[in-house]
């Protein structure tokens, strides 16, 4: 196929990719580990990732890096640190390097086209993984494989239209709205869009639920803090937190305890990811709904990149498999989760 065509010798490309992170390392790029590649006759895949924001983006690095090295494929990994622009000059660094297969998670679904554009020209197939991207031209790219967080969304809208449904009952006597807050993902993220877009599918044709403040916490657990700080300031009567990962839900707790508040009975909460501490909450009562949103990728997406690698076609779209987990759950049938 065409990548064996134009295929270089490793060493050659060894030296080539020194050279060009060489030219990055000059202007600021991050420094990369030469040491990721060797001279063996693996595939090389170039993974660009957005950074280390959550416990939940490690534990995916890490399936994708174990998965790699179990696959004997060359690994070149990039964090983006939460930047765009670090991962477009990832992407571009890859292209020059000749990688054979790009694997990206997009930080935000658009601002792709150009440097995909450059990827088909030099012939490289991409796999976009754990977030969706917002492309013109669809064979941009080859596949997605990832979370469905328009489900997640909706999961989470059914669990609250359930937890309340008795005072939904009595709304047009009592008149007393169930306030809700949302802590949100990362701005212009396919995730926080999908997730807060099925919330409100599912609890907008309920005049009962009304959402008092949203606003976008970025995944980060010190900014659910910070946050929940100020709208426990601004609101006395909220009734629900929904919050788009458990990084944010576990900061939005510790501003919960330090007022004196009981998280999960005073305010009931519904987060996303289903890391450990948040299982760990459920069990303790102070969190009420966990959605699992599944890191534990690698596997999966080295094996679609193999198939890329020989030419293959993949799967458009493919979601993880993922659970729900409720306080009325046997909470002890929970595995650990590893992140
Ligand atoms: O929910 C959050 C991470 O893109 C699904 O990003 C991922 C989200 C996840 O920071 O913890």
């Amino acid at each position: 196929m065409f990548l064996h065509n134009k295929r270089i010798s490793n060493q050659f490309r060894i030296i080539l990719l020194i050279l060009i992170i060489g030219c990055f390392v000059g202007c600021g790029a991050q420094k990369k580990n030469l040491s990721q590649i060797e001279d063996n006759d693996g595939i090389i895949v170039g993974f660009s990732q957005i950074g280390a924001e959550s416990a939940w983006r490690t534990c995916n690095t890490r399936s994708v890096q174990d998965a790699a090295a179990e696959r004997g494929v060359q690994l070149v990994y990039d964090n983006a640190e939460q930047k765009q622009e670090n991962q477009i000059k990832a992407l571009r660094s890859f292209i020059a390097y000749q990688v054979d297969v790009i694997v990206f998670v997009p930080i935000v679904k658009d601002g792709w086209d150009n440097v995909l554009q450059e990827a088909r020209d030099a012939g490289i197939p991409v796999l976009v993984t754990d977030r969706k991207i917002d492309v013109e031209d669809q064979s941009l790219y080859a596949g997605f494989i990832g979370t469905d967080s328009l489900k997640e969304g909706r999961n989470a809208g059914l669990f609250v239209l359930d937890k309340f449904k008795d005072s939904c009952e009595q709304f047009d006597k009592t008149e007393e709205h169930i306030n809700i807050v949302e802590l949100y993902g990362t701005e212009g993220s396919s995730v926080a869009l999908g997730r807060a877009e099925g919330f409100r599918e599912v609890l907008d044709p309920h005049p009962e639920f009304r959402i008092l403040y949203s606003k976008s916490g970025d995944f980060l657990r010190s900014r659910g803090y910070e946050l929940a700080v100020e709208f426990l300031e601004m609101h006395e009567d909220i009734d629900v937190i929904y919050s788009h990962n458990d990084g944010m839900t576990l900061g939005a707790i510790e501003a919960m305890e330090e007022k004196g508040l009981v998280p999960g009975t005073d305010i009931v909460i519904i987060t996303i990811d289903a890391q450990q501490a948040a299982i760990d909450a459920l069990r303790d009562g102070k969190v009420n709904c966990v959605i699992e949103c599944n890191p534990k990728t690698g596997p999966e997406i080295i094996q679609l990149a193999e198939r890329l690698a020989a030419g293959e076609t993949i799967p458009r779209l493919q979601y993880v498999h993922e659970e729900v987990f409720y306080e009325t759950d046997d909470l002890s049938l929970i595995e650990p989760r590893g992140y």
